[in-house]
């Protein structure tokens, strides 16, 4: 029995759920508000003490850390694989998981926020942003999100988090120079930890960083078409806020270029 906390456009939500469809798993879904806060919830910090979703519970026990429940789903449903079966290919996808985990992840908090999610927030009273903001626990986490409500694509974290991700394109693009996949040939955690970052930046009109990658957009084609992006990301994705946030990222796209080319 799964239960799966998640949120419908949460990268590390897409990324468990897309190795839940790739094993064909169904679980029970509990969808969480985060504009709301629901996940300062009482009972749900129990579950997730970080604040954040997602959070796997199996037959009881409960799983945090969107890296470690993939690694955790397929050590515990190993069939279909969505590993490499060498030691030297599960170390390589192991680094992708390393590298989104320490500079992606925290990157796509901070382009979110600041192009994205910023027009939602400042309809809040200040008394509520401050609230929202106190409520993360973690001080890096709540330091940016502060930078980025204050001052948007101007935040002085833009530049570093836009090299994170121009980092992460041009090491898919090496990478898949001479195979489909991250990691050889099939599809793997590396595919699944990547896929949502790269559909980040699509949903905030940065695009042109991908497309300038020919590998990395064709990759980024091939993941789109498997079924589990179907069932496990496009089908969760809600339209009239990507819409909004491709809108913003338009509006702001001189600015990124700036930072990106500087
Ligand atoms: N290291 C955690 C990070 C989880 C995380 O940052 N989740 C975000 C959504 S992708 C979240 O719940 N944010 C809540 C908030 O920003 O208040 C993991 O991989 O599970």
């Amino acid at each position: 029995m799964l239960e799966l906390y998640h949120h419908f456009l949460s990268t590390c939500s897409q990324k468990v759920r897309l190795v839940l469809a790739e094993k064909g798993l169904t679980y029970e879904s509990h969808m969480l508000d985060l504009m709301a806060g629901e996940q300062h919830a009482e009972e749900y910090v129990k579950l997730n003490p970080g604040h954040v979703v997602p959070t796997l519970v199996h037959d009881g026990r409960v799983l945090i850390e969107s890296t470690l429940i993939n690694e955790y789903l397929e050590d515990a449903f190993p069939d279909p694989s969505c590993a490499p079966a060498d030691a030297a290919g599960r170390h390589a996808m192991r680094l992708w998981t390393k590298r989104i985990d320490g500079q992606v992840h925290p990157s796509a908090g901070v382009i979110t926020f600041a192009i994205g999610t910023r027009p939602m927030i400042l309809q809040k009273t200040p008394e509520e942003i401050e609230a929202q903001v106190q409520a993360i626990p973690d001080p890096a986490r709540r330091a940016a999100r502060r930078s980025v409500i204050d001052h948007g694509v101007k935040a002085p974290e833009m530049k570093s988090a836009l090299g994170a991700f121009v980092a992460m394109l041009d090491a898919m693009e090496a990478a898949l120079a001479d195979q489909a996949f991250l990691v050889g040939d099939a599809f793997s955690l590396a595919d699944a930890c990547v896929l949502p970052y790269a559909l980040r930046l699509d949903h905030l009109a940065m695009t042109p960083l991908i497309d300038a990658r020919p590998r990395a957009a064709a990759w980024f084609t091939r993941i789109k078409e498997r079924a589990s992006y179907q069932e496990a990301v496009a089908a969760f994705v809600p339209q009239p806020v990507v819409d909004a946030f491709q809108a913003q990222g338009k509006a702001v796209w001189a600015d990124v270029e700036g930072l990106v080319s500087s």
